[in-house]
């Protein structure tokens, strides 16, 4: 490879190489490096020999053999080291010249990383990249943000690599402004917890309700996959139950219950927090696995506490129904928690967000890729300024059709001493957003009783603030509001 690479990857683990391989099987040059170099000669000589692909030794090496503008990813762990590798690479650089952070970073990272590079005259794009090891080769969701004179730069090449749908449309596209690309992929790893954890329920529910065996798990998860629930983690589950061990037995069984993660479900939950934005499904799916890596304090209640004897007599098949629509409707209620938090977090932060774009972004590459996507997409195409997803027609329709299974399997499940946080939690959510009133009222009381918060009256403007003397021994004082 003689002539300049098109762009310069720093990073050779999984997810770079992958990359550098996917870039160059669309017609692109591809100079790499990684900080141990002996990663840089394995692969050269191995998955990269004979390709459009250029070994470098070092930052200085690897910027030298760019074409200009310039465009520097980094694939590398996240936190320190991509600050480490800004500051190697910005003396290399010429104005115009562009760095990209493809890793799993923080979107407040990403907002600092953006002013700071800019601040040196270059500019940066924080990238969310998602499908894991196949889809970075085959063909990843990328979710790009940060200078956004830089896009037209690396438009060409993101697009080209990434997955498409629909005969053709790129599950890339602009996201925003500086940490609005790492930020919908927080969001996008929050809402695959949420899946992840409705489908484990239901799987439960299936093995110690309804008695079901392996084989018929997996048929039913595999139905399920040509219907409205059609997804890739309904297709992978599906193939996970019908995989047997060497001796024959399911191999699901055989896999230790405590779940490991690596923090951005954690994110999502604080993020959601931080902004008052009630998300509690995905909130219930990182406690679920909290509460799993308890191993031990779990098996010392377990033998203190009896579990209710099981006793479902209805008609299996009618249950199943139902148990679809419970994994349904809480699908519908994480993805419309999901994008609440988007449009606040697009207020927040200035991101002007483009709520249907961002669900073709996922529609595909993505470890949440599933056809309801596009019923997103289709939902924001209708109404650009629609307030909350589940005030949309057809995911009215939906939730309402849900509604009465998965009430069903919420009662069963609870009366039967199955956990079913998330199809529970999503439920409550779920009537608590269609109440006109909630108890509140009460909550506020509360705290005018014991605080002197004050409170608004239903009989009054909002706006205006009350205390009562409750107990005819507290001053007239009130507490500075707070409001969340
Ligand atoms: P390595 O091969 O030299 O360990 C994923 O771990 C990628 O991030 C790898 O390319 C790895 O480089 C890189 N990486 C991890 N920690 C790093 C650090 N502290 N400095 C530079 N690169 C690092």
């Amino acid at each position: 490879m003689n002539k300049l690479a098109d762009i310069g990857l720093i990073g050779l683990a999984v997810m770079g190489e992958n990359l550098v391989l996917n870039m160059e099987s669309k017609g692109f040059s591809v100079a790499v490096y990684n900080r141990s170099t002996d990663k840089v000669d394995k692969f050269i000589q191995g998955r990269g020999a004979g390709k459009n692909i250029k070994g470098t030794h070092s930052v200085k090496e690897l910027v030298a053999a760019l074409e200009k503008p310039r465009k520097v990813m980094m694939l590398v762990k996240a936190g320190d080291p991509v600050d480490s590798f800004i500051d190697q690479i910005i003396p290399h650089l010429e104005k115009g010249d562009i760095i990209i952070d493809g890793g799993n970073s923080n979107f407040t990272d990403t907002i600092r990383r953006t002013e700071y590079v800019e601040s040196k005259g270059f500019q940066f794009i924080g990238t969310g990249v998602s499908g894991g090891e196949i889809g970075a080769l085959r063909g990843p969701s990328m979710m790009p943000g940060g200078s956004k004179e830089a896009w037209p730069h690396v438009k060409e090449i993101f697009q080209s690599v990434s997955a498409k749908v629909d005969g053709g449309v790129p599950c890339c596209d602009w996201v925003g402004a500086d940490g609005a690309g790492h930020y919908v992929k927080m969001i996008h790893n929050g809402i695959e917890y949420g899946d992840m954890q409705i489908i484990t329920e239901a799987y439960q529910f299936m093995k110690d309700v309804l008695k079901m065996d392996y084989d018929e798990m997996h048929e039913t998860f595999k139905k399920w996959n040509t219907g409205e629930l059609d997804s890739y983690l309904i297709e992978i589950t599906a193939d996970i139950l019908a995989y047997k061990d060497e001796d024959g037995a399911p191999m699901v069984e055989k896999i230790l219950d405590t779940a490991g993660q690596k923090g951005t479900g954690k994110w999502t939950g604080i993020e959601a927090m931080h902004l008052g934005v009630p998300l509690t499904l995905i909130a219930e799916s990182v406690f679920s696995r909290f509460l799993s890596a308890q191993l031990d304090l779990r098996d010392q209640a377990s033998q203190v506490f009896q579990a209710p004897e099981i006793t479902f007599e209805g008609d299996k098949e009618e249950m199943l129904e139902n148990l679809k629509m419970a994994v349904y409707g809480a699908k519908l209620i994480s993805y419309a928690q999901g994008y609440n938090l988007l449009m606040e977090a697009s207020k927040e932060y200035n991101w002007d967000l483009k709520y249907g774009d961002i669900a073709l972004m996922w529609r595909g590459g993505c470890i949440i890729r599933s056809a309801f996507l596009g019923d997103i997409k289709k939902a924001f195409d209708k109404n650009p300024s629609l307030p909350h997803l589940l005030l949309d027609d057809f995911f009215k329709e939906k939730v309402q059709k849900a509604q009465p299974g998965w009430r069903k399997v919420c009662a069963v499940a609870v009366t039967n001493g199955i956990p079913v946080p998330s199809l529970s939690a999503s439920l409550a959510y779920f009537d608590g957003f269609r109440s006109k009133r909630l108890p509140a009222n009460l909550l506020q009381a509360q705290r005018d009783y014991f605080g002197a918060h004050t409170y608004e009256r239903t009989d009054r403007p909002r706006g205006e603030f009350f205390h009562t003397n409750w107990t005819g021994e507290g001053a007239d004082t009130v507490s500075t509001a707070y409001n969340s």
